[in-house]
């Protein structure tokens, strides 16, 4: 199976935790998009969803499934995203599609996040892949600072304007063993807006997209 065949396989094995009349929360990135295709075989049993981006928006209306303001809604039964790494404590890197605080709202609004990845996702430790954060313009070089003193190396992306404004700087050269303690620090530097770190809030289910079918996590 190619890598894209392991992602819809996950994408559509989530429609299973979909419950009927609910709105469900929608991620972001080719996974998410699986699933997109998956939740618009059922779109007539739910009431819609809520997106972390502009793209999963478009491809949501595209298919007719309606989409609300996450301010319209209380609580999500679910939120269904994929990751850029996941560790065996359920917790992740996301933000490598630049959706990492809407993504970070929505895991806080959902009863369940259910990660669905295929199995080049899941590490020992996080940190090979670079960590994302997300960070006002003004604040840049500060954070970029701040982040060297924590002996790793910020680089900007250039050319990347998050969906609400911001720029985005991925952490190089970063093993994070402590993802928690990791997760509070980087968020109280003055300026970043979200760190593409989901240890706090990590996932409640994860579904692995393998080579012998999909594995359940829970
Ligand atoms: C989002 O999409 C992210 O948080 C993560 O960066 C990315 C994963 O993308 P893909 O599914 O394309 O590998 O969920």
């Amino acid at each position: 199976m190619t890598q894209d065949e392991l992602k819809k396989a996950v994408g559509f094995a989530a429609l299973k935790f979909v419950k009927p009349k609910t709105i469900v929360g929608v991620g972001t990135g080719s996974t998410a998009a699986h699933f997109i295709d998956a939740l618009a075989t059922i779109k007539n049993d739910i009431i819609g969803a809520v997106s972390s981006s502009e793209a999963s928006t478009k491809k949501l209306m595209e298919y007719g499934i309606r989409v609300f303001d996450c301010n319209d809604v209380d609580s999500l039964d679910i939120y269904v995203d994929g990751a850029d790494e996941i560790n065996h404590q359920m917790q992740m890197i996301k933000g490598g599609g630049a959706a990492l605080t809407r993504e970070k709202i929505i895991a806080a609004i959902s009863k369940k996040f259910v990660c669905i990845v295929d199995e080049s996702k899941v590490v020992e430790t996080l940190g090979n892949f670079p960590l994302p954060i997300e960070v006002i313009p003004m604040a840049r070089s500060y954070v970029a600072r701040e982040i060297f003193k924590l002996g790793a190396k910020p680089i900007y992306r250039d050319g990347v304007v998050t969906d609400n404004g911001n720029v985005i700087l991925d952490i190089h050269d970063f093993m994070i063993p402590n993802a928690i303690e990791m997760e509070h620090k980087i968020n109280n530097i003055a300026g970043v807006v979200t760190v593409g770190l989901f240890a706090n809030r990590g996932a409640n289910i994860a579904l692995i997209g393998t080579k012998s079918g999909v594995k359940e996590i829970a």
